[in-house]
C-alpha cells in the first residue's frame, strides 16, 4: 500500500520519479510559468487546460460531448467522450501507468505529431499535469478497454493505485479538479468568464456540444452546439443589429506549406458581416487561442479587405475622386468578423503570447481573402455596391470628424485655461486625489456644487441627455456640446489615436443620476459613450456610479435615507418592534401567551426573512419545506442536506458520506447523473427512457437553519404548525382559512391581532411597521438639498459607489447594443429580464 508521502502509486524511487518530484514542484513554485498568473485569469485556465484536452479528442473525430460542472465547493468536472488517457502500463517509465504520466510528468501529453493541430507554445498545451500540481485534490475516471478506472491525487501525487471499479461500455474521460486555496488569490470561479471561452469554443468546434452547469446556484446552466461553426460566431456577433447582408461571407481553405523536407498543413476559416453601426468587431484565433493581440493571420486579413475594397471601388468609379483612398478604418466600420486558423508548430508572442508569429499565414490568409472576396463582389453586385458605398461614406465622415476634432481641440483652448465655464473644478491638482462627478441637470448640479469638498471634488453639470454615442458617426458624436464638455474637462483627448490615459485630470470619474427611467439612460449613454471613445478608462477602473439612497423614511421629526430594500425591511422590523409586544400562545390560543423580550422578536423577524428566502429557493427547486419539516420530524436528525430522487424514490442524505455512499450506490445500479435540476413539483427525475437517471438537490444552507428551528422549539412551538402547507403559501404570505389554532399575538398600541404561522406574522409587523411613518421611494437628485446630498452621496466617508467593469467584451457589446442600438423588441425583452441587475457593473 501507498504511505502518505509516497510518490508513485508503486513506491520504487527511481529516475522517473524524481523527475516527477522536481516537475511538480517547479510549477507549484513558479505556477505564473505555467498558467500566466495566480488571480482569476490562471484559475480559469485550469479549466481552458483540461477542455482544451477533450476538444482535441472530438477534433480526432472521438466523442461529440463535453460537459463541465462548477460545484457548491469550487471544484470543477470536465467530462468528455473521447478515447479515454490510455492506462496501461508507460513505455519509458515502466513502474507507471500511462495514466499517471500524463498527470504527473510536465509535458506529457502523449500526443505530440505533426498531423494534428494540437496546440503547443503560448500558455495553452502546457498539459493537465499542471493542473493536477496546482490542485490540491484531483480525482480521474477514464472509461476504456471495457472498464471504468478511477484515481484520486493529492496536491499532484497518487492517494492510491488506479482502481478498477466496473465494466463500462463506452470510452472517455472525467477529471474533477479543485484548485490548491495557497496557491490562487481566489478559487472562486465565475459562470460567465467561462461560458464566453466555452461558447467560443463551441463556435470554433462546429459540431462539439459544449454544456457548462453551475451548481453554486440554482438552475443555472447553458448548452452550446452550433452545426454553421464561425458563421453563427458571426451571426452571434451581429444578433441585435441591422446587417447590410443576410447570409455571413464566408471562406475556408486548407493548404500545404513546404518547409525543407516537411509538408505542413495550414487550415484557414473566416466568416464576415456588416452591419450599419460604426465599430468593428473582429476576432482572430490560432489552434483555437483568442489571439487578443492580433497576429499574422489578422495582418493578412486586414491588408487583403483594404485592398479588395479599394479595388473593387476604383474599377467601378465608386469613388469619386480620382486620389481618393479607402482607409483600414474606413472598410473595417461596421464589421463582424471571425478568423480562425489552424497550423502545427504555432509560434506565440506578445506580452500575453495571444500573437501568432508565423510569418507563412499572412500571405496564405491574404491571398485567401482578396481570391474569395472579390469573387464575392463579381458574383454579388448588390451586395458590394451596398457595403462599397458604406466604406465611402465612412470616409468622408472620417474627413468631417478630422475637422471637428480640430474644433472641439481648439474650442477647449479658447475657454479659459483650455477647461470648459459650466466646470466647477477642485482645487486640488494632483489626479490621483482628484474626482469628478458627471451630475445630471442643472438643478442637482447647483446643489452638488454647494454641497461639495472643493478641494478634491470638481462638478460637472450635464443638461439633459447627451447624443447616443452607438447610433451616431464620430463627426457627430465629437460635435455634441456636452461631450465636448467632457472631452475638454477630462483633458485625455479621444478615440484610438488621440487618448492618453496619463493625462485624465481625475481618478475617480463618477456618474451621478437620478433613480428613474431618464437617469438610467442619460447613465447608460455615458457608459456607452466611455465604452466606446475611452475604453481604458473602464478597464483601468476609473469610473464610478453614485448611489444616491433609495428611500427616505420619516417619523416624527426624524428623517432617514435607506440605500436598499433589505435596509428598508430592517427599518420595518425595528419600527415596529419598538411599539409592539409579541406574546407566544402554547396551550391556550386564547390566553394571554408569554411575552417575548423585544431583542429576541428582533432576532425572530431577521430568522423569519431567512427561513423565507430557504423556502423560496427550495420551492424553485421542486422541494417543499414543509415535506422537509416532516422528514426532519420523522427521523428526528435535523435538516437534510441532500435530496437524491431516482428510480428507487426519494432518499436524504445528513452527511457528505452519505450522500456519497447513496450515489454510489446508485451509478453501481447502473443510474446516470442527470444534471437537469428538475422541474418544479416534479418527484421524478426525467430520463430519456432508456437509461436510469437520479437527481440531486443540494440544501446545505439547512446547517444554517437547524438552530434557528431548535429555538422556535424551545418556546414551546411545533414548527410544522408554525410553517403554512403548500397550497397558503404565495410570495412569502400565508393565505390561511381563519381557522387554524393562534400561536402567537402581536399588540401594536391598542390593537391585537392573533396569527398562525410565522410569514404572517412578519406580514402583520410589517404592516404595523409602516404605521406612523412616512416612506417615500427617492427619485430626484433634486429632492435633496447640499447638505443631504453630500452626507448620503458624495462623502467619501459615508457613500457607496459602485465600480463600473468591463468584464467581458462580447457580453457588455451586447448590452450596449441591446440597450443604445436601433432594434426595439431585443431592448423590451432585455430590461423585462435583467430589469434588478445590470450585468456590467461590479461593486
Ligand atoms: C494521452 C493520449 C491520448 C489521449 C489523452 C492523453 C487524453 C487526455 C485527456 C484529458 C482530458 N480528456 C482527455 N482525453 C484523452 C490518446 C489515446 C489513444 O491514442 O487511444
Amino acid at each position: 500500500m501507498t504511505k502518505p508521502d509516497s510518490i508513485s502509486s508503486v513506491g520504487t524511487y527511481d529516475e522517473s520519479n524524481i523527475l516527477v518530484l522536481e516537475g511538480l514542484e517547479a510549477v507549484r513554485k513558479r505556477p505564473a510559468m505555467y498558467i500566466g498568473s495566480t488571480g482569476p485569469e490562471g484559475l480559469h485556465h485550469l479549466v481552458y487546460e483540461v477542455v482544451d484536452n477533450s476538444i482535441d479528442e472530438a477534433s480526432a473525430g472521438f466523442g461529440t460531448r463535453i460537459d463541465v460542472v462548477i460545484h457548491y465547493d469550487n471544484s470543477v468536472t470536465v467530462e468528455d467522450e473521447g478515447r479515454g488517457i490510455p492506462v496501461g502500463k508507460h513505455q519509458r517509465y515502466p513502474d507507471k501507468t500511462a495514466l499517471e504520466v500524463v498527470l504527473t510528468v510536465l509535458h506529457a501529453g502523449g500526443k505530440f505529431d505533426n498531423h494534428s493541430y494540437k496546440t503547443s507554445g503560448g500558455l495553452h498545451g502546457v498539459g493537465v499535469s499542471v493542473v493536477n500540481a496546482l490542485s490540491d485534490w484531483l480525482e480521474v475516471d477514464v472509461k476504456r478497454d471495457g472498464f471504468l478506472f478511477h484515481q484520486r491525487y493529492n496536491h499532484g501525487f497518487p492517494e492510491g493505485p488506479l482502481e478498477k471499479i466496473r465494466p463500462a461500455k463506452r470510452t472517455g474521460t472525467k477529471i474533477t479538479f479543485h484548485p490548491d486555496p495557497k496557491i490562487f488569490e481566489t478559487i472562486e470561479f465565475s459562470f460567465e468568464v467561462l461560458v464566453v471561452r466555452l461558447r467560443e469554443l463551441a463556435f470554433l468546434n462546429s459540431g462539439v456540444t459544449i454544456t457548462l452547469v453551475d451548481e453554486r446556484v440554482e438552475g443555472k446552466r447553458v448548452e452550446f452546439c452550433f452545426r454553421g461553426g464561425i458563421v453563427e460566431f458571426v451571426k452571434f456577433l451581429n444578433q441585435n443589429k441591422n446587417v447590410l447582408h443576410r447570409t455571413p461571407i464566408s471562406f475556408q481553405k486548407e493548404r500545404e506549406i513546404q518547409e525543407g523536407e516537411e509538408t505542413r498543413m495550414v487550415s484557414v476559416e473566416i466568416a464576415m458581416q456588416y452591419n450599419d453601426g460604426y465599430q468593428d468587431n473582429i476576432f482572430s484565433f490560432a489552434n483555437n487561442i483568442n489571439t487578443k493581440e492580433g497576429g499574422t493571420h489578422l495582418v493578412g486579413f486586414r491588408s487583403a479587405l483594404t485592398r479588395t475594397a479599394n479595388d473593387y471601388a476604383r474599377k467601378n468609379d465608386l469613388l469619386k475622386k480620382a486620389d481618393y483612398t479607402l482607409t483600414g478604418d474606413d472598410v473595417r466600420e461596421g464589421l463582424a468578423a471571425v478568423i480562425s486558423v489552424k497550423l502545427s508548430q504555432p509560434q506565440f508572442e506578445g506580452q500575453t503570447k495571444t500573437k501568432l508569429g508565423n510569418s507563412e499565414v499572412k500571405g496564405l490568409v491574404e491571398s485567401i481573402v482578396n481570391e474569395g472576396l472579390s469573387e464575392y463582389f463579381e458574383e454579388n453586385p448588390d451586395v458590394a455596391r451596398r457595403l462599397i458605398g458604406k466604406c465611402v461614406t465612412a470616409a468622408q465622415a472620417r474627413e468631417a470628424a478630422r475637422k471637428a476634432r480640430n474644433l472641439a481641440r481648439r474650442k477647449s483652448a479658447i475657454d479659459s485655461g483650455g477647461l470648459p465655464g459650466k466646470l466647477a473644478d477642485c482645487s486640488e491638482r494632483e489626479p490621483e486625489l482628484c474626482e469628478i462627478f458627471l451630475v445630471e441637470g442643472d438643478s442637482a448640479g447647483g446643489s452638488a456644487k454647494q454641497g461639495r469638498d472643493r478641494r478634491f471634488q470638481a462638478i460637472l453639470p450635464l443638461k439633459g441627455k447627451i447624443i447616443n454615442v452607438e447610433k451616431a458617426r464620430l463627426d457627430k458624436v465629437l460635435s455634441n456640446e456636452e461631450i465636448q464638455t467632457i472631452i475638454a474637462a477630462l483633458g485625455t483627448g479621444i478615440g484610438e489615436d488621440d487618448f492618453e490615459i496619463s493625462k485624465s485630470r481625475y481618478h475617480k470619474l463618477i456618474i451621478m443620476t437620478d433613480a428613474d427611467v431618464d437617469g438610467a439612460h442619460i447613465r447608460t449613454l455615458l457608459l456607452t459613450f466611455f465604452f466606446r471613445q475611452m475604453p481604458d478608462l473602464i478597464k483601468n477602473g476609473l469610473v464610478y456610479i453614485a448611489q444616491p439612497p433609495l428611500f427616505r423614511v420619516k417619523k416624527g421629526k426624524h428623517e432617514q435615507y435607506l440605500d436598499t430594500e433589505a435596509d428598508l425591511n430592517s427599518f420595518l422590523i425595528e419600527n415596529a418592534t419598538d411599539g409592539a409586544t409579541l406574546y407566544v400562545l402554547n396551550s391556550d390560543p386564547s390566553g394571554e401567551g408569554e411575552k417575548v423580550p423585544p431583542q429576541r422578536f428582533r432576532e425572530l423577524l431577521r430568522q423569519i426573512l431567512q427561513l423565507e428566502e430557504f423556502a423560496r429557493k427550495m420551492k424553485r427547486r421542486g422541494v417543499s419545506f414543509q415535506k422537509l419539516l416532516r422528514v426532519r420530524e420523522e427521523l428526528n436528525r435535523g435538516l437534510p442536506l441532500y435530496q437524491i430522487v431516482s428510480d428507487a424514490g426519494v432518499e436524504y442524505a445528513w452527511s457528505e458520506k452519505e450522500f456519497t455512499e447513496i450515489v454510489q450506490a446508485l451509478e453501481d445500479a447502473g443510474e446516470e447523473k442527470l444534471w437537469d435540476i428538475g422541474e418544479e413539483g416534479q418527484d421524478k427525475p426525467k430520463g430519456n427512457g432508456k437509461k436510469m437517471h437520479y437527481r440531486v438537490v443540494e440544501m446545505l444552507e439547512a446547517q444554517e437553519l437547524e438552530p434557528v428551528i431548535k429555538k422556535l422549539e424551545k418556546m414551546g412551538l411545533n414548527f410544522l404548525e408554525i410553517w403554512p402547507e403548500e397550497d397558503g403559501y404565495l410570495n412569502g404570505i400565508a393565505k390561511g382559512n381563519g381557522n387554524e389554532k393562534a400561536h402567537f399575538k402581536l399588540v401594536y398600541k391598542d390593537s391585537e391581532e392573533r396569527l398562525t404561522t410565522l410569514p404572517e406574522l412578519m406580514e402583520a409587523v410589517q404592516r404595523m411597521g409602516r404605521r406612523g411613518i412616512g416612506i417615500q421611494r427617492y427619485k430626484g437628485l433634486g429632492e435633496m438639498n447640499a447638505e443631504q446630498l453630500w452626507s448620503t452621496t458624495m462623502n467619501p466617508e459615508t457613500r457607496t459607489v459602485l465600480k463600473v467593469s468591463l468584464e467581458d467584451a462580447v457580453e457588455a457589446e451586447n448590452i450596449f447594443t441591446i440597450l443604445m442600438g436601433d432594434q426595439v423588441e431585443p431592448r423590451r425583452e432585455f430590461i423585462q429580464n435583467h430589469a434588478p441587475e445590470v450585468r456590467f457593473i461590479d461593486i
